[in-house]
């Protein structure tokens, strides 16, 4: 069984209604897209904001390889590809928190916020992860923890610290932090509902079930994409001013 990770399978059949698989074969398209637009696009930017928009490719570029293996693993497991999934968060979402610090630095940000956010998103996946593997009997409660984590990040982006830095470097950099204070709230929220059509719980018989995957690839390439793209945006209207 195990030998099936090893297939070198890059013609494994799909049939034409798994729409997951579909989903899993366009995010990883979309997010190596993404990833060449953000590389090829570093050297119109002046030092001050390549690194941000490295970083912005490093996220797509992160998840596409995620993606490569995961529609793999989908296609000849046919099982939800979790450990690989949680992986790619673990790598990215820290990735996120540096943006949000990379842009307030401006603003004089001081690393223990980028501290602060990377240690909530590591409290918010590894709980959720323990919800949807190890501790599943129990994925409500695992799954509320890491909505606590979730909660306080975003408290902290809309009206802690992070948004008074934002006020305080004022123009494009306040804009740009309201759009990413959005996806953080809005976008991000599509994951612990992807969650709950995942697991049992208590929401099981308001929600029902559906498709966890599908649910985690609209977000990622709503927010790896999105986000990467408004830090562009950044870089660009900035360097004209
Ligand atoms: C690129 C990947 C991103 C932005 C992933 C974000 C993931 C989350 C915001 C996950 C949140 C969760 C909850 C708030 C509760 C249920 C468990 C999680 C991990 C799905």
């Amino acid at each position: 069984m195990t030998n099936l990770l090893f297939i070198p399978s890059l013609v494994t059949k799909m049939l034409p209604t798994d729409y997951v698989g579909f989903t899993f074969f366009v995010g990883c398209m979309a997010m190596m897209a993404a990833s060449a637009f953000f590389f090829l696009s570093l050297n119109q930017f002046d030092k001050k904001w390549r690194t941000s928009v490295l970083v912005s490719g490093l996220i797509t570029f992160i998840a596409a390889v995620h993606y490569f293996y995961m529609k793999e693993y989908w296609a000849v497991i046919g099982e939800s590809p979790t450990f690989f999934r949680y992986v790619d968060w673990i790598l990215t979402v820290p990735l996120m928190c540096v943006e949000f610090y990379l842009i307030l630095k401006v603003a004089g940000a001081k690393s223990d916020l980028l501290w602060k956010m990377i240690g909530l998103s590591i409290v918010m996946l590894v709980t959720g992860y323990l919800g949807e593997t190890v501790y599943a009997d129990n994925a409500a409660l695992w799954g509320g923890i890491s909505g606590l984590a979730y909660f306080v990040i975003v408290y902290e982006i809309w009206f802690g610290n992070a948004s008074k830095l934002a006020a305080t470097a004022g123009g494009d950099v306040l804009a740009a932090h309201k759009i990413l204070c959005w996806f953080v709230l809005v976008g991000w929220a599509i994951y612990p509902l992807g969650y709950m059509l995942g697991t049992d719980g208590w929401y099981t018989s308001i929600l029902g079930k559906g498709s966890v995957d599908v649910a985690y690839n609209i977000a990622d390439a709503i927010n790896k994409i999105g986000f990467g793209l408004v830090i562009y945006s950044l870089a660009v209207k900035s360097q004209k001013d």
